[in-house]
């Protein structure tokens, strides 16, 4: 648990601290099962922390939280059991926060996280709609964790009316909202040092796909296929994947978060791969679809050539002031000119119901935190993720079933234009074809 302060505080030996660091204690029959632990000095001499402790000595650590005007956090779930044998496990740590900073015992801070962000969004005109909302989301999954959410906004509102519950609710000294919104920011943009990191993370990723399409032959599975991807990230840095890799032919390719890889010869389909390093802390998400053959079928051709194009029509609109939202319409309205373009060939209807968008910010996570809802800015990364997937059944000529091509690309948003982090991985379908033979 780590509690980091705005201010100085004074240590009750003498000196002052901004961090208290309290970890898992060093226990040398546990660590033969499961590995390694720093312990109190290497957290000092490797992690550079000052104040380190033993989590046992949180509880009766002389800090007042409760004394604070504001206590942001996260992390503190509700589904984390106690272990009788411990008496300083995760769960006795956050029931010694939650005293010391003199929060509800039963405080769940997902239900106060909803809570808040209804309460920003109320008004007399939505609150009924908002209801509406939290009944539905009853009926499908967590009843009881909803029915704390309503209770709450119901209570409060009924009480203290629309503008008493959001006084109460948003400004309320403690929660997750505000340190979400602090920490959103912070992770959006990255600054020249993450960048570097990004930069590097990214080409790890690119240059395993580059690799993987020299490789590749149509005897190969898809767990060969992942394998010297794999091999290529951990030879270049013993680098981590940050997800499990998608290694789908054709069929297979037809699933967006395809991950059993199982298939034992991709034959002559297109193989798509989306795969995702880590360096440092910092993730990839790079997508490729490539000719087994070393060269794409005329059909799949169109299909692959239709994503590309897509896709450098967005990148035209990765610069500063660009709405988010407006990427996506762009991506819409080529499927729409292009599709009728080639409606000659039966794509059109596939291309408007089975193409999909998706952006994210990777970052410290591959989908990482950030606000989706304003106007990209110098400095966020972004992915482009054009795809169109037409799983056989399809309602269109049956010569276009089971391709599914994504191409995936890591951006830098830059003032007036952007830069391609993943540009080592061949992305033109000439070059994705050449670097086969
Ligand atoms: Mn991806």
């Amino acid at each position: 648990m780590l509690l980091i302060f705005k201010e100085p505080q004074t240590a009750s030996g003498g000196g002052s601290y901004k961090e208290l660091f309290f970890i898992q204690k060093r226990d040398p029959a546990a660590e033969q099962w499961t590995g390694r632990r720093l312990g109190v000095e290497k957290v000092k001499s490797e992690l550079g922390f000052g104040q380190v402790f033993n989590g046992g000595e949180f509880k009766n650590y002389p800090v007042d939280l409760s004394s604070f005007s504001h206590i942001l956090f996260a992390g503190l779930p509700a589904d984390i059991t106690d272990d009788a044998s411990d008496s300083a496990d995760l769960y006795d740590l956050m029931q010694a926060f939650k005293k010391k900073a003199n929060l509800p015992e039963d405080y769940d801070a997902e239900v106060a996280g909803l809570v808040s962000q209804i309460a920003e969004r109320a008004t007399m005109d939505n609150l009924p709609r908002i209801k509406n909302y939290l009944n539905k989301r009853k009926e499908n999954s967590g009843k009881i964790r909803q029915e704390r959410v309503d209770s709450r906004v119901y209570e409060r509102e009924r009480f203290r009316g629309i503008g008493g519950f959001q006084t109460e609710t948003i400004g309320s000294k403690w929660g997750t909202a505000e340190y979400t919104k602090a920490v959103y920011s912070l992770r959006e943009i990255k600054t020249p040092e993450e960048m570097d990191l990004m930069r590097k993370t990214v080409s790890i990723s690119s240059i395993a796909h580059a690799e993987t399409m020299r490789a590749i032959q149509p005897g190969m599975s898809e767990g060969e296929l992942q394998g010297i991807q794999e091999y290529v990230h951990k030879n270049l840095e013993r680098n981590m994947l940050v997800y499990p890799s998608i290694v789908g032919a054709g069929a297979n390719g037809c699933i967006l978060h395809y991950e059993e890889n199982a298939k034992t010869h991709v034959g002559k389909d297109l193989v798509l791969m989306d795969v995702g390093a880590e360096y440092h802390g910092y993730s990839a998400d790079v997508t490729r679809t490539f000719p087994s053959t070393g060269k794409f079928t005329p059909d799949q051709k169109v299909i692959y050539d239709l994503v590309y194009k897509a896709q450098e029509e967005v990148f035209l609109l990765c610069h500063e002031g660009t709405p988010f939202s407006s990427l996506n319409k762009k991506r819409r309205k080529c499927w729409r000119t292009d599709c009728s373009a080639s409606a000659s060939s039966g794509t059109e209807r596939c291309c408007s119901l089975l193409s999909s968008w998706l952006l994210a910010f990777p970052g410290l996570d591959v989908h990482d935190a950030g606000n989706y809802d304003q106007a990209l800015k110098e400095n966020m990364v972004i992915t482009v993720e054009p795809g169109i997937y037409i799983p056989s059944g399809s309602p269109c000529d049956k010569k276009w079933w089971d391709i599914g091509v994504r191409i995936e690309d890591d951006v830098r948003i830059g003032k007036g234009d952007y830069e391609l982090l993943s540009h080592l991985a061949p992305r033109k379908s000439e070059d994705v074809e050449k670097k086969n033979r």
